[in-house]
């Protein structure tokens, strides 16, 4: 039977995903607007203390900077409604604008926003506030969780936030202008144990270097590619966009893989290893990539996992 989007998802099915990230935001979402913020503040600055944020880049914060000095000049009972709007995904013009921006903008727009918490600029969470029994648990669950999970759980709290893009009609997606790929001078190259097939190496060198034209040309027409946690995204036009919106300086280490001929003629290969966010430089997310090659070596599916644990780094099992 000739492979389906739906079927090539199935490939390698013994990859065990990091299933306690959804797990954990399905509870959060559960809990009221306050405990999501005092939850996210207690667990942001609890991370602090061992792993180091990145300072958005300017582009991002520029996109923000209207909203922010709305949000700087307001009285704190107002800057606090406004979060808890962002949280219970108000109908209000904050919460539109932050629905239109892609993920980094958001992101940036938090961080500079727990700034000014801090420095008293913008409502802190009240002294004292205690989360509610249910957010206790979410808060332990996270702290148990390894760094690499730990940051997607907020990654992903943080962009379900805002107005319901669904509910919104047309409106223009606002992201960060696009890098110029690496000049070839500046490219890396990686090795994968197992793996020497060109359009895996061509796909992690060149996401290395932002050069998302070459990217795509490595994909079918109707390829699709599937990020942790998400449904896949599928034909090349919706892909192209993700990338140059979504995927800009990552850095990707594979390590191992293995690569074995599927039906009609495909080819699939899994590898594993790890990639860094320019957010979070040095917490390692334990990842597999999961590609399903035509017989002319384009790539009709890759799914891109957030692993269980490091030891599935080692799991090639098919
Ligand atoms: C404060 C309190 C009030 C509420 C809030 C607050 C602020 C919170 C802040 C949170 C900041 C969180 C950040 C998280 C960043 C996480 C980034 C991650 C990135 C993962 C990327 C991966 C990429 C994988 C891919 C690969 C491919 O091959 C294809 C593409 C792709 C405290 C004020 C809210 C400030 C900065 C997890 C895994 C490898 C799929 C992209
Ligand atoms: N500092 C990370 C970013 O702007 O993407
Ligand atoms: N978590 C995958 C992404 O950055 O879209």
């Amino acid at each position: 039977m000739p492979f389906t989007i739906d079927t090539a998802r199935g490939i390698f099915p013994n990859t065990l995903a990091a299933d306690t990230v959804p797990a954990t935001i399905a509870r959060f979402v559960q809990l009221n607007a306050e405990d999501q913020l005092a939850l996210i503040w207690f667990a942001y600055t609890e991370m602090g203390t061992t792993i180091t944020v990145a300072a958005p880049g300017a582009a991002s914060m520029v996109l923000a900077e209207g909203t922010l000095n709305q949000i700087k000049v307001m009285s704190f009972p107002e800057q606090t409604q406004v979060m808890c709007d962002l949280a219970n995904r108000a109908d209000t013009p904050i919460c539109r604008a932050y629905a239109s921006w892609s993920v980094n903008i958001k992101l940036g727009f938090w961080y500079q926003l727990g700034e000014w918490m801090a420095q008293g600029i913008v409502a802190p969470i009240p002294e004292g506030y205690k989360l509610s029994a249910n957010a206790s648990a979410v808060l332990q669950a996270i702290r148990g969780l390894e760094a690499g999970q730990q940051i997607t759980v907020l990654r992903n709290a943080v962009v379900d936030m805002g107005y319901d893009t669904s509910k919104m009609g047309s409106y223009t997606k606002v992201s960060e202008p696009v890098v110029p790929p690496t000049a070839s001078a500046g490219r890396t190259s990686v090795a994968i144990e197992g793996v020497n097939n060109p359009t895996v190496l061509s796909y992690i060198n060149n996401m290395n270097a932002n050069d998302f034209e070459a990217v795509i040309d490595l994909f079918t027409a109707d390829g699709a590619l599937q990020a942790p946690f998400q449904r896949p995204i599928v034909g090349r036009d919706n892909v192209f966009k993700y990338l140059r919106e979504d995927c800009q300086n990552l850095k990707l280490m594979p390590e191992r893989g293995v690569a074995e001929p599927a039906d009609d003629g495909f080819t699939q290969i899994k590898v594993t290893g790890k990639v860094l966010t320019p957010w979070f430089g040095a917490v390692g997310m334990n990842m597999a990539w999961r590609f399903l090659l035509n017989p002319e070596g384009k790539i009709f599916f890759v799914a891109i996992d957030l692993l269980a644990s490091p030891k599935e780094l080692l799991n090639l099992a098919r």
